[in-house]
C-alpha cells in the first residue's frame, strides 16, 4: 500500500492522532480525522489543507458513528484504512474506589466506538476487497498494573477484538493490526486520566518515553508493507520500560 490512500483516524485533536494526521497527509494520503473538538480539527485543516476533511465526531454517540459513512462526502466515502485511535484512561485508583462513570466513559469510548466503528466502515471495505483496520491498543492490554482495573480491560478487549476480526475476514484482502505502545509522552494521555498538568508531567520526568511521532513512524512503515503481509500485532516500549513482575504481599 504504497500509493495515496483515503484514511479514517479517530481521535486526531491531539496526541497520536494529529501526529498521524500530519504524517500521513505529508506522505501523500488523504485523512479523515476526527474527535470532538472541532476547533482542533479547523486548525488541522488550516494546516494541512483540503489533504484533510475534519469531521467531528463522538465516539460514545453510537448514533452518529453508525452514520459517518453515509454522510461523508461521496470523494471520501471510499475509505482504504481505518486507524481506531481514540481512547481514554480516567484515574488510576483502586478498582474499589473508581468512580463507576469514569468505567462506562472507557468502556464506551475504547470498546463500544471502537467496534461500531469498525462495523461502520467493514461492508465497504469487504465490498471493494481493499482495506486495512489498525487499532491503538496498549501493552496495559496485556500487562496488569496498579490502577490499571478497567483501561486495561478495554484494551485487552481491544486486543482480541482484532485477533478475531483478523480471524473473521480471512478469505478477504482485508489487513488488521492491534498496535499495543507502552509509555508514550507528549501526548494528552495523562493530563486526561490524572486531571491535573502537574502530575501528567511527573510520570514522565526521568524517562524518554516513545513519542506520538513513532506511534505515526510506525503506522506509515505498516502502510507500506506489501498487501501480502499482515502484521497481527505490535507490541512497542521506550527503552526504558520494561513489565516488572509479580507482586507479593508479605505478612
Ligand atoms: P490524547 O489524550 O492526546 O488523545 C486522545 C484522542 O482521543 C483525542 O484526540 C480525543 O479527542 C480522542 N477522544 C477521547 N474521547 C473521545 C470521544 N468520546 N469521542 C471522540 N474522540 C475522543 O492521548 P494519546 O494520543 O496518547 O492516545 C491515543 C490512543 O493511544 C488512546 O487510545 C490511548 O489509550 C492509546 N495509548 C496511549 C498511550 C500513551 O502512553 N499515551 C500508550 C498506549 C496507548 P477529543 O477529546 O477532541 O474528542
Ligand atoms: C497507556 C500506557 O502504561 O499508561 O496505554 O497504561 S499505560
Amino acid at each position: 500500500m504504497t500509493s495515496s490512500q483515503t484514511i479514517l483516524v479517530t481521535g486526531a485533536t491531539s496526541g497520536f492522532g494529529a501526529a498521524l494526521a500530519k504524517r500521513l497527509v505529508k506522505e501523500g494520503h488523504r485523512v479523515i480525522a476526527t474527535g470532538r473538538r472541532t476547533e482542533r480539527l479547523t486548525a488541522l485543516h488550516h494546516t494541512l489543507g483540503d489533504a484533510l476533511l475534519p469531521v467531528t465526531l463522538d465516539m460514545t454517540d453510537i448514533s452518529a458513528i453508525r452514520n459517518v459513512p453515509q454522510q461523508l462526502p461521496d470523494a471520501w466515502r471510499s475509505v482504504d484504512v481505518l486507524i481506531n485511535n481514540a481512547g481514554l484512561a480516567l484515574g488510576v485508583g483502586p478498582a474499589q474506589d473508581c468512580d463507576p462513570n469514569e468505567w462506562e466513559t472507557m468502556v464506551h469510548t475504547n470498546i463500544s466506538g471502537l467496534i461500531e466503528i469498525t462495523h461502520a466502515f467493514l461492508p465497504g471495505m469487504i465490498q471493494r476487497q481493499q482495506g486495512y483496520i489498525i487499532s491503538i491498543g496498549s501493552t496495559a492490554g496485556t500487562y496488569p498494573y496498579r490502577g490499571g482495573n478497567v483501561y486495561g480491560a478495554t484494551k485487552a478487549f481491544v486486543s482480541q477484538f482484532m485477533r478475531n476480526l483478523r480471524t473473521d475476514l480471512l478469505g478477504t484482502p482485508l489487513r488488521v493490526t492491534n498496535l499495543e505502545p507502552g509509555l508514550c509522552g507528549g501526548s494528552e494521555f495523562s493530563d486526561v486520566r490524572l486531571g491535573d498538568s502537574a502530575k501528567a508531567a511527573a510520570v514522565y520526568e526521568g524517562t524518554a518515553p516513545l513519542t506520538p511521532d513513532d506511534i505515526a513512524e510506525t503506522v506509515s512503515w505498516l502502510l507500506q508493507l506489501p498487501a501480502h503481509m499482515n502484521i497481527n500485532r505490535i507490541e512497542m516500549m521506550p527503552v526504558c520500560q520494561a513489565s516488572g513482575g509479580l507482586s507479593v504481599q508479605r505478612t
